[in-house]
């Protein structure tokens, strides 16, 4: 079952955490919240940050930072509004910079705060948001199924993820806007043929109808979580086999 949680911790510390800094980026001050984004209430040790909060339970298992890219209009912003608080409104307000917001899911027993940070798909912010890339755990490409162009520019969107992303970081295309059929200029398999040719994920959405919206994100974010268990595993695996040899050769760390 999937619970709702609003945003938590002001935009500052947010922003820190997902550059992975204590400091803001040198862009900071460009960033500028989304006209009508819903930043909301949030519990103290979370507001408080882990120095504060040492003595309280931590609401969640794992924090997971998302980032949705693509170009201006394919609907990103609709798409993290539909997920995050089930809305949809066909106004559109293009975005300044970057936003984020959060909810909180449960994938395999485990509580998964995800912070999805909203890019302006505009050049004019491209410096601003490739800043935001690496600390992206997971990242979602999105074209819009009625503008070629916005597919076309999906190769250009991979480019900037290789250049300014964290190796390893999980993808995910999807080709929004997918109740407007008739008006399509993308076709489903030249999509799936790309997301194959990257080894990554695909699904069609349409954050005005809700269609796929709550599977591509929990996709991904259980994604993330089996690539961070496997990674935990293997380190430990690591460690015991380190320990067990160690004990066997009777060798020390030791300078002659
Ligand atoms: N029919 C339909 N319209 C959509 C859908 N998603 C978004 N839209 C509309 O497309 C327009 C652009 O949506 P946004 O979410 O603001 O686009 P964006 O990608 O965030 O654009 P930038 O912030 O400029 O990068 C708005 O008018 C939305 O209402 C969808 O799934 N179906
Ligand atoms: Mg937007």
């Amino acid at each position: 079952m999937m619970s709702w949680h609003r945003v938590v911790m002001s935009w500052h510390e947010a922003m820190m955490s997902l550059c992975g800094t204590r400091r803001p980026p040198t862009n900071a001050p460009h960033c500028r919240q989304l006209a009508g984004s819903g930043i909301g209430s949030c519990t103290t040790a979370e507001k408080f940050g882990p120095g504060r909060a040492g003595a309280m339970a931590k609401s969640y298992d794992h924090l997971f930072k998302l980032l949705l890219i693509g170009d201006s209009g394919v609907g990103k912003t609709c798409l993290i509004i539909r997920f995050a608080e089930d809305n949809f409104s066909s106004t559109y307000i293009s975005t300044i910079g970057i936003d984020f917001k959060i909810r909180t899911v449960e994938i395999e027993g485990k509580k998964i705060k995800l912070q999805v940070w909203d890019t302006a798909g505009q050049e004019r912010f491209k410096t601003i948001t490739t800043a935001y890339y690496r600390g992206a755990m997971g990242i979602i490409l999105v074209y819009d199924i009625t503008d070629e162009k916005s597919f076309e520019n999906i190769q250009n969107w991979m480019k900037s993820i290789r250049e300014n992303a964290s190796a390893g970081v999980e993808r995910l295309l999807l080709g929004n806007k997918c109740d407007m059929d008739g008006k399509r200029k993308v076709q489903r398999d030249h999509a799936e043929k790309l997301a194959k040719e990257h080894g990554i994920r695909f699904f069609e959405t349409s954050a005005k109808s809700s269609l796929n919206v709550e599977e591509a994100f929990t996709t991904l974010a259980r994604d993330i979580l089996l690539k961070s268990t496997k990674k935990a595993g293997a380190s430990s695996k690591g460690h015991l086999d380190l320990a067990a040899s160690q004990k066997k050769s009777g060798s020390r760390c030791s300078v002659a």
